[in-house]
Order: C-alpha cells, then structure tokens, then sequence
C-alpha cells in the first residue's frame, strides 16, 4: 500500500522580468559574500541564528530525512574548549600531518594553526551529520545521501547568514572527532563543519581572490 500523501502546491508565480531582476540581485549579493577569519566579539541576537538554521532545515534530503544536526555554541567555556581542541590537532595538522603540496595550496589564504575566531565569535554553529536514525522500536533507520544533504544544508546557512548581514567561516579542524563528545553528541552524529557565526572585526582583511567566470564554471548544451 502506498503510503505518498501529497498537498497542493504552494507557488509564487513571477513576471520573468521580476524574475530576471531577482536572480541578478541575488548573484550580486552572493558574489558579495566572502569567507572571513577575523571576528568582531559584537554579540548577535539568538533569534536570527534560530531563523538562519530554520532556514538551512529547509534543505532537501535524501528520502526527506533531514539528517543534520546544528549545535549553536555562544556559551564562553565552550567556545574556549572547542578552540583549545581544535588548536591541539591544527598544531599537529600544519607541523606534521598535512602533505608539503596541501600547505601550498593553503599558503594564499594565510591559515595557520592559531584560531582566535573559535572565541572571539558570538556564535559557533557545530553542524553534525546523522549517519542514521532511530525506528520507534529502537531499530536502526537508514539515512540516504547524507553527505550531500547536509552539505546542501550548510550552504543555505551560510548564504542564510549572510542575507542576515552576518559573516561566516567554514572550519574544519581535522580531525574533528572530538567534537561529538565535546557537546555529548549521540554516536550516530557525525562532525560535518563548524560554521563560525558573527560580525568581521573593523578593518578585517580577505585573501585577493578571484572567482571563475561563468565559462569556467558552466557549459550549456
Ligand atoms: N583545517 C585547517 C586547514 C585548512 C584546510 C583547508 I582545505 C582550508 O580551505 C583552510 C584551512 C585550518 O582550518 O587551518
């Protein structure tokens, strides 16, 4: 028996001049978008960071599993922890583990083992990937394309943030497993990224980076 229960749709329809004008606005205001790695400790409403991972929930996934999870860090001593661990294993990452060819490609961006941001933020959203779930009999319920979901999901909030006038960074410390019993996260919960959350200091410099043209990036057949 199916079990598919399906709703009218609900659409917006728009003048493809209206249409034109939004996604012009949108991809100038996207293209405004850059990845910042000096915070300003200028605190930020709880409700907009509520509202940004709303939005990022609005994601699709695999089977309509919604398999991420967000954390959203402002308390001090976490924020404290989580850097100190993080520090611990990018010491190790950038002095021994990372390949001479990986440190070139990072040597640009400036990076380096030091991450002030991971307290001076107001916010630490610790974005988790739920490898699978849990049936109502406690069995285990398969998760379908969970890396993609996710991943899906990340990029909303961060563009969610930055429609909020907020600036972001995607962190990755490596590895982050430390994280999942840091903030007492369920085994089935994976690490995904934390997204560093809050406003640039004044006067925050960006690497000089240029982004690829739409023939770089595109081919229309
Ligand atoms: N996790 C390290 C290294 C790093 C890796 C990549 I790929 C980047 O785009 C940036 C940094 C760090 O956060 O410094």
């Amino acid at each position: 028996m199916s079990e598919a229960r399906f709703v009218p749709l609900e659409w917006r329809s728009l003048p493809v001049e209206e249409m034109c004008r939004r996604a012009r606005d949108f991809r100038v205001e996207a293209s405004r978008r850059r990845t910042v790695r000096h915070f300003s400790d200028r605190p930020v409403p709880r409700s907009i960071i509520e509202d940004c991972i709303l939005a990022a929930g609005t994601a699709p996934s695999g089977a309509h599993r919604q398999p991420w999870r967000f954390v959203a860090v402002s308390d001090p001593e976490t924020k404290r922890r989580i850097r100190e661990a993080a520090e611990e294993e990018e010491r190790e990452f950038y002095a021994h583990r990372a390949p001479e060819d990986w440190l070139e490609a990072l040597a640009p961006l400036g990076t380096d083992s030091d991450k002030p941001f991971l307290e001076t933020a107001p916010w630490l959203i610790v974005i988790f990937a739920e490898s699978h779930g849990v049936t109502e009999t406690g069995d285990r319920k398969k998760n379908y394309y969970v890396q993609e979901s996710v991943g899906i999901a990340a990029g909303m909030l961060i563009v969610a943030a930055h429609t909020a006038g907020l600036a972001t960074l995607t962190h990755t410390p490596s590895p982050m497993r430390f994280l999942g019993p840091l903030l007492g996260r369920p085994d089935s919960e994976r690490p995904f990224l934390i997204l560093v959350v809050g406003f640039p200091a004044e006067n925050a410099l960006v690497p000089d980076l240029e982004r690829m043209s739409l023939e770089e990036i595109a081919t229309f057949v």
